[in-house]
């Protein structure tokens, strides 16, 4: 059973930027109730985090589908539409469907996760995220024991998505998970952020997040989940297999064959943008290196 903190205050009670911003994320009574032994792995969660502003977090993107240069996502975003929006949720489940994503937010409860989000590029920012834990949606598709893997892919539409009408990248974008990480209740469907509906630059109307992983992971516009029994060939994998692997976990020790991990620039500090240590898991440790005893993250990096 997923384990769940909650923020001391609503959406509804947030009257502005500057109110958020004192919030805390702290850990739910409920999660003690289940039982669990939440008091280490809580910890990072628990950690008060300062969110990047606004203007840093949609100003400043990777979203090739829109260019390659950060500030084409937010030049170009007005050309993508979102509404209707359905993603198809198929494969190995038992109520497979194009589900259309009202129906995925009636069925969803959202709550708010301030996250650390850590780039390969080796910059980071600090992202108030709203959505819903990805491990729910499975539940509601009925998850069969023969899927070891959940595939994702962005929406293909070259007439909205300039960047798709070139045709370097093998379009859509792809990225993957193992069940396991896929249940761990940190996997977030980010359908917003600062309590707003999610920007397009951003993955609207709904994306992936999953904090102890370098940010490519966290795929955008999700118009299909796979269940599938096969470790999906995510794009940045495919692209750069010697460069780029499945796992993509934050490692400050496993340096990219051309830089160091062991440090990061922190988004929107300025001319003065300090570099911080980079954190095993990107902080997350606590509750995530058990996903990957026994094995040697410098292979399966
Ligand atoms: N479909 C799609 N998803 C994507 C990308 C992309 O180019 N296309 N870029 C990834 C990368 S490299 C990063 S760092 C994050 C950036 O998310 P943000 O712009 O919301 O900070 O989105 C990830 N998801
Ligand atoms: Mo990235």
């Amino acid at each position: 059973m997923a384990f769940r903190w909650k923020n001391t205050l609503k959406e509804s009670d947030v009257t502005d930027e500057a109110l958020f911003l004192n919030r805390r994320q702290l850990m739910g009574g409920a999660a003690a109730g289940l039982g669990l032994a939440a008091a280490g792995r809580a910890a990072s969660a628990e950690e008060a985090l300062t969110p990047n502003s606004w203007e840093d977090i949609t100003q400043y993107n990777n979203f090739y589908e829109f260019g390659t240069g950060k500030s084409d996502p937010a030049t170009y975003a007005d050309e993508l539409t979102t509404t209707p929006w359905t993603v198809a949720i198929d494969g190995m489940v038992d109520r497979p469907g194009e589900y259309a994503f009202e129906d995925i937010m009636k069925a969803m409860t959202t709550e708010e996760r301030i996250y650390r989000f850590r780039c390969v590029e080796a910059w980071s920012m600090v992202i108030p995220w709203n959505g819903f834990e990805l491990a729910d949606l499975l539940d509601f598709a009925g998850v069969q024991d023969s899927a070891k893997y959940v595939r994702f892919e962005t929406l293909y539409r070259p007439s909205e998505f300039r960047g798709q009408r070139s045709g370097w990248i093998d379009w859509p974008y792809v990225e993957g998970l193992r069940m396991d990480e896929a249940m761990h209740p940190l996997t977030l469907m980010a359908t917003g952020i600062y309590g707003r509906d999610m920007p397009n630059q951003n993955g609207a109307p709904i994306r992936l997040v999953v904090p102890w992983k370098y940010g490519f992971k966290s795929i955008k516009s999700i118009v299909r989940i796979t269940l599938t029994d096969e470790e999906p060939v995510n794009t940045w994998q495919q692209l750069q297999p010697s460069e780029y692997g499945f796992y993509a976990n934050v490692n400050p020790e496993v340096d990219h064959p051309r830089w160091s991990q062991a440090t990061e620039r922190v988004i929107g500090g300025g001319l003065f943008s300090p570099r911080i240590p980079t954190l095993m898991f990107n902080g997350y440790e606590e509750e995530v290196a058990s996903l990957y005893e026994g094995m040697d993250l410098t292979v399966q990096f």
